[in-house]
């Protein structure tokens, strides 16, 4: 049996590359909970648990997540056995409730790790991958319009990306309009436009902010109002014509049933770390595909383990009708990662090799770790 002989975290605070402007707070830097997990036979495997504004965007900070690990998660899975990962998701689940991401970092060390000893990459655990590229969306949030049209100029001449997410939400309806009419008009029919809410509006905002969209030509609208308000957000989607994307309001497959059954969004904005873990990611997929919504792989704006992770079971699904936006290493000042992931011709490109296929660049981890108290040889495990 290969047990499960150590768990360590480390939180890393990283710059953004300009200020990331959302409903509910603007992001400077980003805070990662990196997780290796140590086996028995001398293998390891690798985690990230990410969460977006500190506890501004949901429950989980960084210092939650490695406090459920450290104290709870980890204490529990010691000694267990590192191959059955099923067995290791029931344990975690029975001793933390909640706390999505924090299970997730973990669970994505145990699948990495697993895949590593099989030698195979972590989709073929998931069945194997369909694809080896997907499209990625970047988010424009900068808080200005003419900041953002440049941005956007510049991904569609390099060809990075011609799909776009708008941070909205922040101002009142009627601004956030006239802001995204402006980015619309600038580009035209080269790009998708998009916009995401993070919750902020109300009902009655979100009625008037749906039609705007609309007229604009907007192709979709994610979380317009509180994750809670599933009733409404169906009122939302049979309403109007423009799409709309369930995210805050997904918290694991039984959100995902509860949102399905009542057909209140047309797009599930699938996380792993929201989920719970791939798994739990996986079962979310599922639903939304017996229910015929439609799916995108969203993210936390994880670094490149949790993006990489990502990557390997999105690779797996096979209908992927918004894409994604698995481009959290690219909002960053620095990569943690060795091997750094491909983004070009507009699609983010799913690293190969074994497991999550990328490897921590050491001295990058060193380097961004918030406490620096420990040399370089104790994470390298030397
Ligand atoms: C969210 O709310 O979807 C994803 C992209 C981005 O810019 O923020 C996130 C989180
Ligand atoms: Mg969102």
């Amino acid at each position: 049996m290969t047990k499960i002989d150590q768990i360590e975290t480390w939180i890393l605070d990283i710059p953004t590359i300009r200020g990331h402007v959302l409903s509910m707070t603007t992001m400077r830097e980003q805070s990662v909970v990196l997780v290796r997990v140590r086996f028995s036979d001398g293998s390891i495997g690798l985690g990230e648990g990410t969460s977006i504004g500190g506890m501004s965007y949901g429950a989980e900070s960084a210092e939650s997540i490695k406090s459920a690990i450290d104290c709870y998660i980890g204490p529990a899975l010691i000694g267990h056995d590192g191959d059955n990962i099923n067995g290791a998701i029931a344990l975690a689940e029975k001793v933390v409730r909640g706390n999505p991401i924090a299970r997730c970092a973990v669970e994505t060390a145990l699948w990495d790790g697993l895949a590593r000893r099989l030698d195979v990459p972590l989709s073929q655990l998931f069945g194997g991958a369909v694809r080896e590229a997907m499209p990625c969306a970047w988010t424009l949030a900068s808080g200005n319009s003419e900041t953002d049209i440049a941005e956007a100029l510049e991904m569609i001449e390099t060809r990075r990306h011609n799909i776009f997410k708008l941070k909205i939400g922040k101002r009142p309806v009627r601004a956030d309009i006239e802001h995204v009419g402006k980015i619309k008009q600038a580009l035209g029919d080269r790009a998708s436009i998009r916009v995401d809410v993070n919750q902020a509006w109300s009902i009655h905002d979100a009625r008037w902010g749906l039609k705007g969209l609309q007229e604009i030509g907007v192709d979709l609208v994610e979380q317009p109002i509180r994750a809670g308000l599933t009733t409404a957000l169906r009122g939302l989607t049979t309403g109007y014509e423009i799409a709309v994307m369930a995210d805050e309001a997904l918290q694991g497959p039984e959100d995902a049933m509860s949102v399905a059954a009542e057909r209140s969004a047309d797009v599930f904005a699938v996380k792993i770390a929201q989920s719970g873990g791939l798994k739990r990611g996986s079962e979310v997929v599922a639903i939304a595909q017996a229910a015929g919504i439609e799916l995108y792989a969203g993210t936390m704006l994880e670094a490149g383990i949790g993006t990489a992770a990502a990557l390997q079971l999105f690779a797996t699904v096979d209908q992927l009708a918004w894409g994604s936006e698995l481009f959290g290493p690219l909002l960053l000042t620095d990569q943690i990662q060795a091997e750094p992931i491909t983004y070009a011709d507009f699609s983010v490109h799913v690293p190969q090799g074994p497991g999550i296929a990328v490897t921590l660049d050491l001295d990058k981890v060193e380097f961004y770790r918030r406490d620096r108290n420990r040399s370089l040889h104790s994470i390298a495990g030397e």
